[in-house]
Order: C-alpha cells, then structure tokens, then sequence
C-alpha cells in the first residue's frame, strides 16, 4: 500500500510541475496533439530532400516533415488543429516536388537544380528491403541529417 502512495504522490508532484511549465508556455505549444501521416512525395537527392523538408516544415503547424530519398516518401507530424494533409501536399508541391495527390506545376518542376529534376513518372511509396530486423547496414549510412 506504501508503494501506491508514493505512486500517486509522485503523480500529483509531476501533474503539477507540467501544468505550471504549460503555463510560463502560454499553454499552447506543449498541449497540442499532433498527428502522425506520410505520403509519396518524388524526388532524388539530399538536396530534394532539404527542399521538401523545408516545405513542409513552412506550413504552420508542422512539427516535424522528414523525406525518405528510397522510399519516396514523406512522414509529417502536424497539428491537425492547426493545418491539414492538402496544405501540406501543396507547399510541397509549390516548391517543385510531385506528391501522391498534388502535381508540381511545370513552372516549380522547371525552378528545380538540374540534378533535382527527377522523373515525373517515378514510384511513389516504394517498399524498401526490409530495414528492420537483423540486417546490418554496415558503413551505408544515411547522413545529412542536421537541421
Ligand atoms: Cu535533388
């Protein structure tokens, strides 16, 4: 029973400290609940990759956009409160990538670096090879991961 005391104490203790921080916070950012999506966005190298995330990230109410060079896609976190899947799709789009719903406009695609232009009719979504699960990628690593 002494350990359900001290649980609940513990509880009340941190309750409290989140609902004060939340408050210095003006209560907004750390309240909201952000929404989990991904969908195929084309696209070729760590450049495109830096231009859709940017993109992306623009909206206001993205948290967090993060482009998948072999899969083609893109993993978005965004408060639906905030903004929604086809604002995203279009600020992607806008700036020269194609996505699953939304086409870049050939004036965007024609903006893009020459080695950015990717094929129009490339696959969106692609399976990758099983990433997960014993298989070492030894040496192959993914960087240009800062921000
Ligand atoms: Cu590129």
């Amino acid at each position: 029973m002494k350990t359900i005391t001290l649980i609940i104490s513990i509880a009340i203790a941190s309750f409290s400290v989140t609902t004060s921080y939340a408050q210095d916070k003006g209560a907004t950012t750390e309240k909201a609940s952000y929404k989990l999506a991904s969908f195929g966005v084309r696209g070729n190298c760590g450049m495109c990759k830096a231009t859709i995330e940017k993109a992306a990230n623009a909206v206001d109410g993205v948290r967090s956009a993060v482009w998948n060079k072999d899969a083609k896609q893109v993993i978005v976190s965004y408060d639906p409160a905030k903004t929604s899947l086809d604002k995203i799709h279009a600020a992607i789009a806008n700036s020269g990538y194609d996505t699953e719903k939304v086409t870049a406009s050939k004036k965007a695609y024609n903006g893009l670096a020459g080695c950015c232009q990717y094929d129009r009719k490339q696959k969106m979504n692609q399976k990758l090879k099983k990433e997960s699960g014993g298989h070492d990628h030894g040496g192959h690593d993914h960087s240009g991961h800062q921000h």
